[in-house]
């Protein structure tokens, strides 16, 4: 798995690796120092992004909700093909790479790396990020998880960049007691492994 610790896109797929009990090797990709676009890197991925998981035979597997897809297959974490329920899976994956990780992933991004960002800008990701969880709001005010009863890999994919929103990303998160309740519910399920401790990101300290 090529990976950058402190990537919700890359904590996904470790996650879920760690979770079907896979075997697997991190090897970490700074993107402050553009190892993602060094040519060895592009061949794996043309697109310069972690993550990305190089199989057994070489083949390379990017974007994380797709790497998610294939290795739930078969497992309680997705529904059924052709059901409902797979459909609103779908629908919580792709909401996650459009409304909600370009606002929340980003502003957090900003924070943590310290790039600059115009104050137009700024505001638009933290609106996004707020309309992104009155979204989820919506469903977890009276649900456990997005989708059934139990979790799904569309509550992986939105946990990943929801559990440090308020601490790194600083949206004020008061407003969402049901995303509030789901996260702690999250963090309860069983095999839940932190994010620094599937990727250590001390690693970027000693840089
Ligand atoms: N849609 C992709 C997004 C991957 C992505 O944005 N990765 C970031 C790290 S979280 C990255 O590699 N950024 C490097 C860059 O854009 O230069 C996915 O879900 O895997």
């Amino acid at each position: 798995l090529y990976a950058m610790p402190l990537s919700g896109n890359c904590y996904k797929v470790a996650w879920i690796l760690r979770l079907l009990n896979k075997t697997f090797e991190v090897k970490l990709i700074n993107i402050l120092k553009a190892e993602n676009h060094t040519p060895d890197f592009l061949k794996k991925n043309p697109n310069a992004k972690v993550p990305v998981l190089e199989l057994d035979d070489g083949s390379c597997l990017s974007e994380s909700n797709a790497i998610l897809l294939h290795f739930s297959e078969g497992t309680s974490y997705l529904p059924q093909p052709s059901t409902l329920e797979r459909a609103k899976v779908y629908e919580w994956l792709f909401f996650e790479q459009y409304s909600h990780e370009p606002c929340i992933a980003v502003r957090r991004a900003n924070r943590i790396f310290g790039r600059p960002c115009s104050a137009d800008r700024d505001k638009q990701l933290l609106e996004g990020g707020y309309k992104a969880f009155q979204v989820m709001e919506t469903r977890l005010d009276r649900n456990d998880f997005l989708v059934g009863h139990a979790m799904t890999i569309a509550d992986m994919a939105l946990f990943a960049y929801t559990h440090h929103a308020e601490e790194d990303g600083g949206y004020d998160m008061s407003a969402y007691p049901g995303i509030q309740k789901w996260l702690a519910r999250m963090k309860e399920t069983e095999g839940y492994v932190e994010m620094d401790s599937l990727l250590d990101r001390s690693f970027l300290k000693e840089e």
